[in-house]
């Protein structure tokens, strides 16, 4: 097939990172899975898509410039989607040198290795709704101010703002996706949604008797479903010209809320009582405690609030997210209770 594109995925053992494999892959893409030798991750979901076989896997260091020039000069991809980083928020309080270095100027290097060796690669940036930390307004968009909260969210301005200007300095096509939380069942377990649904299914099938612990209940999220927003990154590529798009749901939900659906899931009805460092979920039917709050779980800076308006992405991209907040929530529970009940959660 001489017209087929080849696509560049870093973070390939990511959550994302195999949604966006299999449906490019679905389309007829030749798909290059970089990944970091010797990531904690190992390549179990590429192996529950179905489609480890499909993919080249190839060295990738964000921090490695040269093998980032290697890489781009060798394949001169269609497309290069980055979605490699530390990207848990927690961690780069103790990491942000390495978070810095990773997030921010791994996309320096990378837009550099496109720039002098493969012009015509369209680009992709992660960017976060992290970036709006401290929320400047409410609902946020494209336009409205950034204030990161955490070493990750600063370090993911830089790389948001190295993506925008290679596209004007240097006419390079590159996109920005300010993705709001987004979340499946092949979620990592260190994030809430997941950790939730993770312990839950443990507690289902009788391996635990202890509740989740959890930090602060109330920070609010706008949750949506992973698979709708890698066909958004897509749709990106495809456009006459690169910018920067909000992909959320427009719907905002706190913690609490995803505890009680993934709960209605498990069978519990979950009722809260108690204050702050002392609150409390339990099933009303059982009297079983099911998640405690644990201070140890507090950030030293919170995102007390996010809420996407992604007016543009739907009219500009013709994009619509399909999974809604309860049916995630649903979705992820009742594929960790079908692991859990096999042994391999
Ligand atoms: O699930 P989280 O760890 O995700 P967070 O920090 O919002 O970041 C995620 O979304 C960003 C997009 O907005 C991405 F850029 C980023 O890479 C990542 O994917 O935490 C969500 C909220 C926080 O407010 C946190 O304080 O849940 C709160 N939370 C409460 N208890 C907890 C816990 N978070 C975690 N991870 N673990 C807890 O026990």
């Amino acid at each position: 097939m001489s017209n087929q594109k080849t696509a560049i995925i870093t973070g390939i053992t990511g959550q994302d990172g195999g949604y966006l494999a299999k449906l490019l892959l679905s389309t007829g893409y030749r798909v290059l899975g970089a990944y970091r030798r010797g990531a904690t991750e190992t390549f179990e979901k590429l192996k529950e898509h179905g489609i480890l076989e499909q993919i080249e896997m190839v060295d990738f260091d964000l921090l490695e410039f040269s093998n980032i020039c290697r890489l781009v000069k060798k394949y001169q991809p269609d497309e290069f989607y980055n979605l490699a980083a530390q990207s848990f928020v927690a961690a780069s309080f103790e990491e942000p040198i390495y978070t810095a270095q990773a997030d921010g100027m791994g996309v320096f290097y990378i837009l550099e290795a496109i720039r002098e060796f493969s012009p015509k690669t369209r680009f992709y940036q992660a960017s976060t709704s992290e970036m709006f930390g401290l929320v400047q307004e409410i609902p946020q968009f494209e336009k409205t101010p950034f204030y990161p909260r955490s070493p990750y969210g600063v370090a993911k301005l830089m790389a948001h703002w190295a993506t925008t200007n290679y596209r004007e300095s240097f006419g390079l096509y590159t996109c920005s996706g300010i993705l709001f939380n987004h979340e499946s069942p092949f979620r990592g377990k260190e994030f809430v949604t997941r950790k939730i649904t993770a312990h839950f299914a443990r507690m289902v099938v009788g391996e635990t008797d202890k509740p989740c612990e959890l930090g602060n209940l109330s920070a609010q999220r706008d949750w949506g479903f992973a698979g709708d927003y890698v066909e958004c990154m897509w749709r990106m590529l495809q456009q006459n010209e690169g910018d920067t798009y909000v992909v959320a749901t427009g719907e905002m939900h706190s913690i609490r809320e995803f505890v009680l659906e993934a709960g209605k899931a498990c069978g519990w009805d979950i009722e809260f009582s108690g204050k702050e460092d002392s609150e409390i979920g339990t099933d009303k039917k059982t009297g079983k405690i099911v998640v405690k709050v644990n201070p140890k779980y507090y950030r030293p800076a919170e995102v007390e609030q996010l809420l996407g308006n992604p007016a543009k992405t739907k009219q500009k991209l013709g994009w619509e997210p399909k999974v809604r907040f309860a049916e995630l929530a649903k979705m992820m529970m009742e594929k960790d209770i079908e692991r859990a009940e096999k042994g391999r959660l």
